[in-house]
Protein backbone atom coordinates (compact mmCIF):
# COMPACT_ATOMS: atom_id res chain seq x y z
CA UNK A 1 0.00 0.00 0.00
CA UNK A 2 1.61 3.33 -0.44
CA UNK A 3 2.31 5.71 2.13
CA UNK A 4 1.79 9.27 2.14
CA UNK A 5 1.94 11.88 5.06
CA UNK A 6 -1.45 13.19 6.55
CA UNK A 7 -0.98 16.39 5.03
CA UNK A 8 -0.57 15.22 1.24
CA UNK A 9 -3.41 12.83 2.05
CA UNK A 10 -5.53 15.81 3.12
CA UNK A 11 -4.57 18.05 0.09
CA UNK A 12 -5.43 15.68 -2.36
CA UNK A 13 -8.64 14.81 -0.59
CA UNK A 14 -9.39 18.26 -1.04
CA UNK A 15 -8.65 18.40 -5.05
CA UNK A 16 -10.84 15.23 -5.22
CA UNK A 17 -13.97 17.41 -3.52
CA UNK A 18 -12.91 20.51 -5.99
CA UNK A 19 -11.04 22.47 -3.66
CA UNK A 20 -7.72 24.11 -5.88
CA UNK A 21 -7.55 27.15 -3.88
CA UNK A 22 -7.61 27.32 -0.06
CA UNK A 23 -7.31 30.64 1.90
CA UNK A 24 -6.14 31.39 5.41
CA UNK A 25 -3.37 33.60 7.18
CA UNK A 26 -0.14 31.60 8.06
CA UNK A 27 0.76 31.04 12.00
CA UNK A 28 3.29 28.67 14.12
CA UNK A 29 0.66 26.20 14.50
CA UNK A 30 0.64 25.20 10.76
CA UNK A 31 3.76 26.82 9.11
CA UNK A 32 5.61 23.29 8.91
CA UNK A 33 1.94 22.17 6.95
CA UNK A 34 1.74 25.06 4.27
CA UNK A 35 5.70 23.98 3.28
CA UNK A 36 3.64 21.08 1.59
CA UNK A 37 0.22 23.07 0.83
CA UNK A 38 3.01 25.71 -1.00
CA UNK A 39 4.61 22.53 -2.92
CA UNK A 40 1.77 21.00 -3.89
CA UNK A 41 0.62 21.27 -7.72
CA UNK A 42 -3.40 20.22 -6.72
CA UNK A 43 -3.68 23.27 -4.78
CA UNK A 44 -2.68 26.68 -4.73
CA UNK A 45 -2.38 29.32 -1.41
CA UNK A 46 -4.24 32.38 -1.24
CA UNK A 47 -2.82 34.61 1.41
CA UNK A 48 -5.42 36.71 3.24
CA UNK A 49 -5.14 39.93 5.23
CA UNK A 50 -7.48 38.36 8.42
CA UNK A 51 -9.05 35.22 9.09
CA UNK A 52 -12.23 36.59 9.34
CA UNK A 53 -11.32 37.80 5.32
CA UNK A 54 -10.71 33.95 4.38
CA UNK A 55 -13.80 32.45 5.97
CA UNK A 56 -15.71 34.87 3.74
CA UNK A 57 -13.50 34.50 0.82
CA UNK A 58 -13.71 30.45 1.33
CA UNK A 59 -17.57 31.05 1.61
CA UNK A 60 -17.51 32.86 -1.87
CA UNK A 61 -15.50 30.61 -3.37
CA UNK A 62 -17.93 27.53 -1.94
CA UNK A 63 -20.75 29.12 -3.56
CA UNK A 64 -19.42 29.30 -7.09
CA UNK A 65 -17.00 26.06 -7.07
CA UNK A 66 -19.45 23.55 -4.85
CA UNK A 67 -16.82 23.45 -2.11
CA UNK A 68 -13.92 25.88 -0.11
CA UNK A 69 -11.56 25.57 2.16
CA UNK A 70 -9.34 27.27 4.69
CA UNK A 71 -6.00 27.38 7.12
CA UNK A 72 -5.80 28.61 10.26
CA UNK A 73 -3.75 28.47 12.65
CA UNK A 74 -4.69 27.50 16.97
CA UNK A 75 -6.84 29.72 18.52
CA UNK A 76 -6.29 32.96 17.44
CA UNK A 77 -6.35 32.31 14.15
CA UNK A 78 -9.44 30.01 14.41
CA UNK A 79 -11.37 32.09 16.53
CA UNK A 80 -11.09 35.28 14.21
CA UNK A 81 -12.85 33.25 11.39
CA UNK A 82 -15.42 31.66 13.52
CA UNK A 83 -18.11 34.63 12.47
CA UNK A 84 -17.25 33.47 8.87
CA UNK A 85 -18.13 29.88 9.33
CA UNK A 86 -20.82 30.51 11.52
CA UNK A 87 -22.62 32.12 8.46
CA UNK A 88 -21.52 29.75 6.11
CA UNK A 89 -23.69 27.32 8.45
CA UNK A 90 -26.59 29.02 8.26
CA UNK A 91 -26.64 29.37 4.78
CA UNK A 92 -25.43 25.83 3.71
CA UNK A 93 -21.84 26.69 2.56
CA UNK A 94 -19.76 23.64 2.62
CA UNK A 95 -16.31 25.04 3.88
CA UNK A 96 -13.60 22.71 5.33
CA UNK A 97 -11.91 24.70 8.46
CA UNK A 98 -8.72 23.62 8.97
CA UNK A 99 -6.51 24.81 11.88
CA UNK A 100 -3.57 24.26 12.36
CA UNK A 101 -2.42 22.58 16.62
CA UNK A 102 -0.05 22.09 19.02
CA UNK A 103 2.19 18.17 18.58
CA UNK A 104 -0.39 15.72 20.22
CA UNK A 105 2.44 15.78 23.04
CA UNK A 106 2.23 19.18 23.91
CA UNK A 107 -1.77 18.71 24.41
CA UNK A 108 -1.13 15.66 26.18
CA UNK A 109 1.47 16.98 28.46
CA UNK A 110 -1.07 19.83 29.35
CA UNK A 111 2.20 22.61 28.47
CA UNK A 112 1.65 26.29 29.00
CA UNK A 113 1.76 27.17 25.38
CA UNK A 114 1.55 30.73 23.42
CA UNK A 115 -2.20 31.21 21.73
CA UNK A 116 -3.91 29.80 24.54
CA UNK A 117 -5.24 30.57 27.94
CA UNK A 118 -2.63 28.86 30.12
CA UNK A 119 -4.32 26.50 31.47
CA UNK A 120 -3.42 23.32 29.33
CA UNK A 121 -6.83 23.21 27.72
CA UNK A 122 -6.72 23.14 24.22
CA UNK A 123 -10.34 22.49 23.70
CA UNK A 124 -11.86 25.96 23.83
CA UNK A 125 -11.95 26.81 20.04
CA UNK A 126 -12.97 22.90 18.93
CA UNK A 127 -15.88 23.38 21.24
CA UNK A 128 -16.81 27.13 19.99
CA UNK A 129 -16.53 24.97 16.49
CA UNK A 130 -19.07 22.48 17.66
CA UNK A 131 -21.49 24.61 17.51
CA UNK A 132 -20.92 26.05 13.82
CA UNK A 133 -20.20 23.13 12.17
CA UNK A 134 -21.92 19.51 10.99
CA UNK A 135 -19.11 17.61 12.03
CA UNK A 136 -15.64 17.87 13.75
CA UNK A 137 -12.24 15.81 13.23
CA UNK A 138 -9.34 15.94 15.41
CA UNK A 139 -6.85 13.88 13.61
CA UNK A 140 -4.06 11.65 15.31
CA UNK A 141 -2.03 9.12 14.81
CA UNK A 142 -4.50 6.05 14.18
CA UNK A 143 -7.80 7.87 12.75
CA UNK A 144 -6.23 10.66 10.36
CA UNK A 145 -7.67 9.06 7.13
CA UNK A 146 -10.54 7.86 8.10
CA UNK A 147 -11.25 11.47 10.04
CA UNK A 148 -10.56 13.20 6.88
CA UNK A 149 -12.73 11.19 4.87
CA UNK A 150 -15.35 11.45 6.92
CA UNK A 151 -15.46 15.10 7.88
CA UNK A 152 -15.22 15.76 3.85
CA UNK A 153 -17.95 13.86 2.91
CA UNK A 154 -20.08 15.27 5.28
CA UNK A 155 -19.29 18.95 4.38
CA UNK A 156 -20.45 17.66 0.81
CA UNK A 157 -23.55 15.65 1.42
CA UNK A 158 -24.61 18.19 4.12
CA UNK A 159 -23.37 21.01 2.31
CA UNK A 160 -22.60 22.84 6.06
CA UNK A 161 -18.77 23.75 7.21
CA UNK A 162 -16.52 20.90 8.88
CA UNK A 163 -13.63 21.48 11.67
CA UNK A 164 -10.39 19.87 11.23
CA UNK A 165 -7.81 20.22 13.40
CA UNK A 166 -4.63 19.15 12.30
CA UNK A 167 -1.79 18.41 14.89
CA UNK A 168 1.80 19.32 14.11
CA UNK A 169 3.11 16.34 14.14
CA UNK A 170 0.48 13.82 12.86
CA UNK A 171 0.48 16.65 9.79
CA UNK A 172 3.66 14.89 8.43
CA UNK A 173 2.85 11.06 10.10
CA UNK A 174 2.37 8.79 7.26
CA UNK A 175 -0.59 6.95 6.72
CA UNK A 176 -2.05 4.97 3.69
CA UNK A 177 -3.17 6.92 0.24
CA UNK A 178 -6.19 7.08 -0.45
CA UNK A 179 -7.25 3.33 -2.47
CA UNK A 180 -10.59 4.55 -3.76
CA UNK A 181 -13.06 8.07 -4.57
CA UNK A 182 -15.11 9.19 -1.63
CA UNK A 183 -18.28 8.18 -1.67
CA UNK A 184 -20.40 11.22 -1.95
CA UNK A 185 -23.51 9.68 -3.08
CA UNK A 186 -26.96 10.83 -0.60
CA UNK A 187 -29.14 7.47 -0.01
CA UNK A 188 -32.88 8.51 -1.60
CA UNK A 189 -34.50 7.29 1.62
CA UNK A 190 -38.23 5.90 1.78
CA UNK A 191 -38.85 9.22 3.66
CA UNK A 192 -37.82 11.19 0.84
CA UNK A 193 -39.87 8.99 -1.70
CA UNK A 194 -42.95 9.55 0.86
CA UNK A 195 -42.60 13.51 0.90
CA UNK A 196 -42.62 13.84 -3.44
CA UNK A 197 -45.35 11.67 -3.31
CA UNK A 198 -47.59 13.46 -0.70
CA UNK A 199 -46.35 16.94 -1.83
CA UNK A 200 -47.64 15.63 -5.66
CA UNK A 201 -51.25 14.20 -3.96
CA UNK A 202 -51.66 17.80 -2.57
CA UNK A 203 -50.02 19.74 -5.88
CA UNK A 204 -53.31 17.30 -7.81
CA UNK A 205 -55.50 18.82 -5.09
CA UNK A 206 -54.33 22.38 -5.48
CA UNK A 207 -56.44 25.14 -7.69
CA UNK A 208 -53.32 27.96 -7.20
CA UNK A 209 -50.06 26.26 -6.08
CA UNK A 210 -47.04 28.43 -6.05
CA UNK A 211 -43.60 27.32 -5.41
CA UNK A 212 -41.49 29.90 -3.54
CA UNK A 213 -37.96 28.85 -4.16
CA UNK A 214 -35.32 28.80 -1.56
CA UNK A 215 -31.42 28.87 -1.00
CA UNK A 216 -31.14 25.17 -0.81
CA UNK A 217 -31.43 24.91 -4.55
CA UNK A 218 -28.45 26.82 -5.06
CA UNK A 219 -26.16 25.76 -2.50
CA UNK A 220 -27.31 21.78 -3.02
CA UNK A 221 -26.07 22.61 -6.67
CA UNK A 222 -29.67 21.48 -7.80
CA UNK A 223 -30.43 24.63 -9.95
CA UNK A 224 -30.54 23.10 -13.48
CA UNK A 225 -32.51 20.09 -12.39
CA UNK A 226 -35.20 21.97 -10.67
CA UNK A 227 -35.71 24.59 -13.50
CA UNK A 228 -36.15 20.95 -15.35
CA UNK A 229 -38.99 20.19 -12.51
CA UNK A 230 -40.53 23.42 -13.55
CA UNK A 231 -40.12 23.37 -16.77
CA UNK A 232 -41.78 19.77 -17.27
CA UNK A 233 -44.72 20.50 -14.01
CA UNK A 234 -45.11 24.28 -15.11
CA UNK A 235 -46.10 25.31 -11.36
CA UNK A 236 -45.62 29.13 -10.57
CA UNK A 237 -42.61 29.74 -9.27
CA UNK A 238 -41.52 32.92 -6.70
CA UNK A 239 -38.85 33.03 -4.95
CA UNK A 240 -37.47 34.67 -1.83
CA UNK A 241 -34.77 37.02 -0.68
CA UNK A 242 -32.49 33.51 0.77
CA UNK A 243 -32.81 31.70 -2.56
CA UNK A 244 -32.84 34.77 -4.88
CA UNK A 245 -31.45 32.91 -8.50
CA UNK A 246 -32.98 30.03 -7.76
CA UNK A 247 -34.57 30.15 -10.95
CA UNK A 248 -33.61 31.10 -13.72
CA UNK A 249 -35.71 34.62 -13.52
CA UNK A 250 -36.46 34.47 -17.76
CA UNK A 251 -38.10 31.45 -17.33
CA UNK A 252 -41.62 31.25 -18.58
CA UNK A 253 -42.91 30.14 -14.91
CA UNK A 254 -40.77 32.33 -12.67
CA UNK A 255 -43.26 35.14 -11.26
CA UNK A 256 -41.43 37.16 -9.53
CA UNK A 257 -39.95 37.58 -6.29
CA UNK A 258 -41.90 37.51 -3.36
CA UNK A 259 -41.96 40.08 -0.97
CA UNK A 260 -45.13 40.68 1.74
CA UNK A 261 -46.41 44.00 0.90
CA UNK A 262 -43.84 44.74 -1.69
CA UNK A 263 -43.59 44.24 -5.33
CA UNK A 264 -46.11 43.50 -8.17
CA UNK A 265 -49.58 43.28 -7.12
CA UNK A 266 -50.64 40.47 -9.13
CA UNK A 267 -47.46 38.50 -7.65
CA UNK A 268 -48.80 39.24 -4.35
CA UNK A 269 -52.27 38.63 -4.59
CA UNK A 270 -51.31 35.10 -6.82
CA UNK A 271 -48.90 33.82 -3.41
CA UNK A 272 -51.15 35.93 -0.73
CA UNK A 273 -54.38 33.77 -2.24
CA UNK A 274 -52.42 30.38 -3.26
CA UNK A 275 -54.49 27.73 -2.24
CA UNK A 276 -50.90 25.48 -1.93
CA UNK A 277 -47.15 27.48 -0.73
CA UNK A 278 -44.70 25.24 -1.18
CA UNK A 279 -41.65 26.25 0.55
CA UNK A 280 -39.27 24.31 -1.48
CA UNK A 281 -35.27 24.77 -0.33
CA UNK A 282 -35.86 27.07 2.34
CA UNK A 283 -37.43 28.26 6.02
CA UNK A 284 -40.47 31.54 6.66
CA UNK A 285 -37.25 33.70 7.88
CA UNK A 286 -38.26 36.71 8.81
CA UNK A 287 -36.31 37.92 5.82
CA UNK A 288 -38.19 35.64 3.81
CA UNK A 289 -41.77 36.92 5.18
CA UNK A 290 -41.04 40.71 5.58
CA UNK A 291 -41.28 39.90 9.04
CA UNK A 292 -43.99 37.12 9.52
CA UNK A 293 -46.58 39.53 7.79
CA UNK A 294 -47.10 36.88 4.75
CA UNK A 295 -51.08 36.48 4.11
CA UNK A 296 -50.94 32.82 3.33
CA UNK A 297 -50.86 30.29 6.53
CA UNK A 298 -50.08 26.83 8.22
CA UNK A 299 -52.92 26.06 6.61
CA UNK A 300 -51.95 25.96 2.89
CA UNK A 301 -48.20 25.99 3.60
CA UNK A 302 -45.60 23.13 2.81
CA UNK A 303 -42.24 23.57 3.98
CA UNK A 304 -39.25 21.14 2.72
CA UNK A 305 -35.52 21.87 3.12
CA UNK A 306 -32.97 19.66 4.60
CA UNK A 307 -33.69 20.28 8.47
CA UNK A 308 -37.32 19.39 8.50
CA UNK A 309 -40.62 18.93 6.67
CA UNK A 310 -44.02 20.95 7.36
CA UNK A 311 -47.26 19.69 5.93
CA UNK A 312 -50.18 22.38 7.35
CA UNK A 313 -48.13 22.01 10.31
CA UNK A 314 -47.39 18.43 10.40
CA UNK A 315 -43.61 17.74 11.36
CA UNK A 316 -41.00 15.47 9.99
CA UNK A 317 -37.34 15.34 9.43
CA UNK A 318 -35.83 16.65 6.98
CA UNK A 319 -35.34 16.37 2.92
CA UNK A 320 -32.39 16.01 0.30
CA UNK A 321 -33.25 18.26 -2.07
CA UNK A 322 -31.56 16.65 -4.79
CA UNK A 323 -33.31 13.51 -4.23
CA UNK A 324 -36.26 15.25 -4.01
CA UNK A 325 -36.90 16.62 -7.55
CA UNK A 326 -35.48 13.13 -9.09
CA UNK A 327 -38.25 11.85 -7.12
CA UNK A 328 -40.51 14.46 -8.44
CA UNK A 329 -39.37 13.72 -11.52
CA UNK A 330 -41.06 10.58 -12.08
CA UNK A 331 -45.01 11.77 -11.44
CA UNK A 332 -46.84 12.32 -14.22
CA UNK A 333 -48.49 16.00 -12.96
CA UNK A 334 -48.49 19.47 -14.95
CA UNK A 335 -50.15 22.53 -13.62
CA UNK A 336 -52.35 24.59 -16.22
CA UNK A 337 -49.94 27.97 -15.58
CA UNK A 338 -52.71 29.51 -17.84
CA UNK A 339 -55.00 29.30 -15.12
CA UNK A 340 -52.92 32.07 -13.01
CA UNK A 341 -54.05 34.50 -15.38
CA UNK A 342 -49.59 35.56 -14.72
CA UNK A 343 -48.86 34.77 -18.63
CA UNK A 344 -46.26 37.07 -19.86
CA UNK A 345 -46.28 38.93 -16.89
CA UNK A 346 -42.91 40.65 -16.45
CA UNK A 347 -43.57 40.90 -12.51
CA UNK A 348 -40.47 43.33 -11.93
CA UNK A 349 -40.73 45.61 -8.94
CA UNK A 350 -40.78 49.73 -10.41
CA UNK A 351 -36.87 50.95 -10.33
CA UNK A 352 -37.95 54.75 -10.09
CA UNK A 353 -35.39 56.88 -12.39
CA UNK A 354 -35.17 60.55 -11.58
CA UNK A 355 -33.57 63.73 -12.56
CA UNK A 356 -32.69 65.24 -9.51
CA UNK A 357 -29.05 67.19 -9.68
CA UNK A 358 -27.45 64.89 -6.75
CA UNK A 359 -27.09 61.37 -7.19
CA UNK A 360 -29.14 59.29 -5.19
CA UNK A 361 -30.06 55.37 -4.96
CA UNK A 362 -32.65 55.35 -6.77
CA UNK A 363 -31.07 56.54 -9.90
CA UNK A 364 -28.31 53.80 -8.90
CA UNK A 365 -30.39 50.84 -8.45
CA UNK A 366 -32.25 52.16 -11.74
CA UNK A 367 -28.76 52.21 -13.68
CA UNK A 368 -27.66 49.21 -12.36
CA UNK A 369 -30.39 47.02 -13.85
CA UNK A 370 -29.44 48.02 -16.97
CA UNK A 371 -26.09 47.17 -16.53
CA UNK A 372 -26.65 43.40 -15.28
CA UNK A 373 -25.71 41.32 -18.62
CA UNK A 374 -26.96 37.48 -18.57
CA UNK A 375 -24.43 35.13 -16.52
CA UNK A 376 -22.81 37.67 -14.04
CA UNK A 377 -21.84 36.84 -10.52
CA UNK A 378 -23.67 40.02 -8.86
CA UNK A 379 -22.78 39.96 -4.88
CA UNK A 380 -25.16 42.55 -2.73
CA UNK A 381 -24.34 43.67 0.81
CA UNK A 382 -26.24 43.12 3.98
CA UNK A 383 -27.86 47.10 3.76
CA UNK A 384 -29.47 49.20 1.27
CA UNK A 385 -27.56 47.19 -1.68
CA UNK A 386 -29.08 43.90 -0.71
CA UNK A 387 -32.83 45.01 -0.40
CA UNK A 388 -32.54 47.63 -2.76
CA UNK A 389 -31.75 45.28 -5.86
CA UNK A 390 -32.85 42.06 -4.53
CA UNK A 391 -36.83 42.90 -6.49
CA UNK A 392 -35.09 43.51 -9.90
CA UNK A 393 -34.79 40.59 -12.38
CA UNK A 394 -32.29 39.00 -13.30
CA UNK A 395 -31.51 38.09 -16.67
CA UNK A 396 -30.30 34.52 -17.60
CA UNK A 397 -27.63 32.85 -15.98
CA UNK A 398 -27.05 35.52 -13.51
CA UNK A 399 -25.78 34.45 -10.10
CA UNK A 400 -27.14 36.65 -7.09
CA UNK A 401 -25.64 36.25 -3.81
CA UNK A 402 -25.80 37.91 -0.79
CA UNK A 403 -25.98 37.24 3.05
CA UNK A 404 -29.68 37.48 3.50
CA UNK A 405 -30.14 35.04 6.76
CA UNK A 406 -26.72 35.36 8.62
CA UNK A 407 -26.44 39.12 7.83
CA UNK A 408 -22.46 39.83 8.84
CA UNK A 409 -21.76 43.26 7.06
CA UNK A 410 -18.12 42.82 5.55
CA UNK A 411 -18.72 39.34 3.93
CA UNK A 412 -19.68 40.21 0.73
CA UNK A 413 -15.96 41.84 -0.37
CA UNK A 414 -13.78 38.91 0.41
CA UNK A 415 -16.55 36.73 -0.95
CA UNK A 416 -16.59 38.37 -4.50
CA UNK A 417 -13.24 37.93 -4.78
CA UNK A 418 -12.97 34.36 -3.20
CA UNK A 419 -15.87 33.25 -5.92
CA UNK A 420 -14.13 35.05 -8.97
CA UNK A 421 -10.94 33.42 -7.66
CA UNK A 422 -13.32 30.14 -8.57
CA UNK A 423 -14.47 31.62 -11.91
CA UNK A 424 -11.43 33.87 -13.03
CA UNK A 425 -12.78 34.90 -16.10
CA UNK A 426 -16.89 35.34 -15.38
CA UNK A 427 -17.83 39.21 -14.94
CA UNK A 428 -18.47 39.62 -10.93
CA UNK A 429 -19.76 42.66 -9.83
CA UNK A 430 -20.46 43.47 -5.98
CA UNK A 431 -23.02 46.78 -4.39
CA UNK A 432 -21.65 47.54 -0.62
CA UNK A 433 -21.99 49.90 1.53
CA UNK A 434 -19.33 52.19 2.74
CA UNK A 435 -19.72 51.35 6.55
CA UNK A 436 -19.76 47.64 5.37
CA UNK A 437 -16.78 48.33 3.10
CA UNK A 438 -14.71 49.52 5.82
CA UNK A 439 -14.86 46.18 8.11
CA UNK A 440 -13.49 44.46 5.00
CA UNK A 441 -11.75 46.59 2.75
CA UNK A 442 -7.53 45.15 3.29
CA UNK A 443 -8.76 42.08 1.14
CA UNK A 444 -8.98 44.35 -2.12
CA UNK A 445 -5.47 43.36 -1.41
CA UNK A 446 -6.14 40.21 -3.27
CA UNK A 447 -7.05 42.03 -6.81
CA UNK A 448 -3.34 42.84 -7.43
CA UNK A 449 -2.20 39.93 -6.13
CA UNK A 450 -3.91 37.56 -8.24
CA UNK A 451 -5.01 39.72 -11.13
CA UNK A 452 -8.90 39.84 -10.05
CA UNK A 453 -11.04 42.00 -12.35
CA UNK A 454 -14.20 42.42 -10.08
CA UNK A 455 -16.14 45.54 -10.51
CA UNK A 456 -16.96 47.40 -7.19
CA UNK A 457 -19.74 49.98 -6.82
CA UNK A 458 -19.07 51.70 -3.07
CA UNK A 459 -22.00 53.67 -1.74
CA UNK A 460 -20.23 56.42 0.10
CA UNK A 461 -23.03 57.61 1.60
CA UNK A 462 -21.49 58.77 5.35
CA UNK A 463 -22.41 56.29 7.63
CA UNK A 464 -25.16 53.28 7.91
CA UNK A 465 -27.89 54.50 5.84
CA UNK A 466 -29.99 50.80 6.29
CA UNK A 467 -29.47 51.20 9.82
CA UNK A 468 -30.55 54.79 9.80
CA UNK A 469 -33.75 53.62 8.20
CA UNK A 470 -34.50 51.44 10.89
CA UNK A 471 -33.76 53.31 14.31
CA UNK A 472 -31.76 56.46 14.93
CA UNK A 473 -31.59 58.69 11.34
CA UNK A 474 -29.27 61.04 12.96
CA UNK A 475 -28.01 59.18 15.72
CA UNK A 476 -23.98 59.59 15.65
CA UNK A 477 -24.05 55.46 16.16
CA UNK A 478 -25.15 55.52 12.62
CA UNK A 479 -21.54 57.76 11.58
CA UNK A 480 -19.17 56.06 10.56
CA UNK A 481 -15.19 58.05 10.12
CA UNK A 482 -15.00 59.81 6.48
CA UNK A 483 -12.59 58.02 4.40
CA UNK A 484 -10.74 59.02 0.91
CA UNK A 485 -12.09 55.37 -0.84
CA UNK A 486 -9.83 56.59 -4.16
CA UNK A 487 -6.54 56.36 -2.06
CA UNK A 488 -7.15 52.90 -0.97
CA UNK A 489 -6.40 51.18 -4.13
CA UNK A 490 -2.93 53.29 -4.27
CA UNK A 491 -2.13 52.41 -0.22
CA UNK A 492 -2.39 48.77 -1.00
CA UNK A 493 -0.45 48.96 -4.22
CA UNK A 494 -2.72 48.53 -7.09
CA UNK A 495 -1.71 49.71 -9.99
CA UNK A 496 -3.59 52.17 -11.91
CA UNK A 497 -2.95 49.03 -14.39
CA UNK A 498 -4.62 46.64 -12.46
CA UNK A 499 -7.87 48.71 -11.30
CA UNK A 500 -9.46 51.84 -12.68
CA UNK A 501 -10.92 53.90 -9.68
CA UNK A 502 -14.02 56.60 -10.34
CA UNK A 503 -16.09 58.48 -8.62
CA UNK A 504 -19.34 59.91 -9.36
CA UNK A 505 -21.43 62.66 -7.53
CA UNK A 506 -24.18 62.96 -9.81
CA UNK A 507 -26.37 60.65 -12.32
CA UNK A 508 -24.36 61.99 -15.69
CA UNK A 509 -21.37 61.05 -13.84
CA UNK A 510 -22.46 57.68 -12.76
CA UNK A 511 -24.10 57.04 -16.19
CA UNK A 512 -20.50 57.81 -17.99
CA UNK A 513 -18.60 55.88 -15.62
CA UNK A 514 -20.84 52.53 -16.30
CA UNK A 515 -20.89 53.11 -19.83
CA UNK A 516 -17.23 52.98 -20.02
CA UNK A 517 -16.39 50.37 -17.87
CA UNK A 518 -19.21 47.73 -18.84
CA UNK A 519 -17.15 45.88 -21.39
CA UNK A 520 -14.00 46.24 -20.13
CA UNK A 521 -12.55 43.18 -18.95
CA UNK A 522 -9.12 44.31 -18.73
CA UNK A 523 -8.84 45.47 -15.14
CA UNK A 524 -10.70 45.57 -12.03
CA UNK A 525 -13.07 48.84 -11.67
CA UNK A 526 -13.72 50.57 -8.56
CA UNK A 527 -16.90 52.82 -8.46
CA UNK A 528 -17.67 55.33 -5.23
CA UNK A 529 -20.55 57.04 -5.29
CA UNK A 530 -21.21 59.88 -2.88
CA UNK A 531 -24.59 59.78 -2.28
CA UNK A 532 -26.69 61.27 1.06
CA UNK A 533 -27.08 59.46 4.32
CA UNK A 534 -30.37 59.41 4.86
CA UNK A 535 -31.09 59.03 1.18
CA UNK A 536 -32.95 55.71 0.00
CA UNK A 537 -35.14 54.25 -2.23
CA UNK A 538 -39.10 53.67 -0.91
CA UNK A 539 -38.81 50.27 -1.15
CA UNK A 540 -35.40 49.92 1.33
CA UNK A 541 -37.09 52.08 3.69
CA UNK A 542 -40.34 50.27 3.42
CA UNK A 543 -38.41 46.40 4.18
CA UNK A 544 -36.08 48.64 6.68
CA UNK A 545 -39.14 50.03 8.30
CA UNK A 546 -40.47 46.12 8.77
CA UNK A 547 -37.25 44.95 10.07
CA UNK A 548 -37.46 47.11 12.90
CA UNK A 549 -37.50 44.72 16.04
CA UNK A 550 -38.50 47.80 18.85
CA UNK A 551 -42.22 46.64 18.31
CA UNK A 552 -41.93 42.78 17.75
N1 LIG B 1 -22.02 44.11 12.58
C1 LIG B 1 -22.03 43.03 11.76
C2 LIG B 1 -20.80 42.16 11.65
N2 LIG B 1 -23.07 42.76 11.01
C3 LIG B 1 -24.19 43.51 11.09
N3 LIG B 1 -25.22 43.14 10.35
C4 LIG B 1 -24.22 44.65 11.89
C5 LIG B 1 -23.10 44.91 12.65
C6 LIG B 1 -25.44 45.58 11.97
N4 LIG B 1 -25.63 46.27 10.68
C7 LIG B 1 -26.49 45.81 9.75
S1 LIG B 1 -26.57 46.78 8.39
C8 LIG B 1 -25.43 47.85 9.03
C9 LIG B 1 -25.01 47.45 10.30
C10 LIG B 1 -24.04 48.17 11.14
C11 LIG B 1 -25.06 49.08 8.29
C12 LIG B 1 -24.63 48.88 6.87
O1 LIG B 1 -24.21 50.14 6.38
P1 LIG B 1 -23.51 50.32 5.01
O2 LIG B 1 -22.65 49.18 4.70
O3 LIG B 1 -22.85 51.65 4.98
O4 LIG B 1 -24.69 50.24 3.99
P2 LIG B 1 -25.80 51.29 3.61
O5 LIG B 1 -27.06 50.79 4.22
O6 LIG B 1 -25.38 52.62 4.14
O7 LIG B 1 -25.85 51.25 2.13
Amino acid sequence: MKKVTVIDYLIERLHEIGVDDIFGVPGDYNLSFLDDVEKSSSVNWIGDCNELNAAYAADGYARKKGVGALITTFDVGELSAINGIAGSYAEHIPVIAITGAPTTKVQENKKLMHHTDATGNFKRSYRAYKQFTETQALLGFENAGAEIDRALTTAIIKRRPVYISLPLDVAHSMIDAPSAPLNLTVQNTDHNKRVAQRLVDELKKAKRPVILAGNEIMTFRAKAEFENLINQTHIPVATMLLGKSSINEENPYFIGTYYPNYGDKRVLNYVDQSDLVIVFGSKLIDVNTGSFTQCFTQKETVVLNCDNTDFFGEKSRGVNINNLIKNLENFDYQFDFESTGLNNVTPDVKYEDNDDQELNLSQYMYAFKNFMKPDDTIYTETGTSQYGLSFMNLKKGVDFEAQPLWGSIGYTLPAVLGSQIADPEGRHILSIGDGSAQMTIQELSLIQRHHLKPIIFLVDNDGYTIERVIHGAHAKYNDIAVWDYTKIPAAMGITEDTMDVSVATNKQEMLAIMDKIADDRSKAHFVILKTKALDAPELVKKIGKSMSLIDK
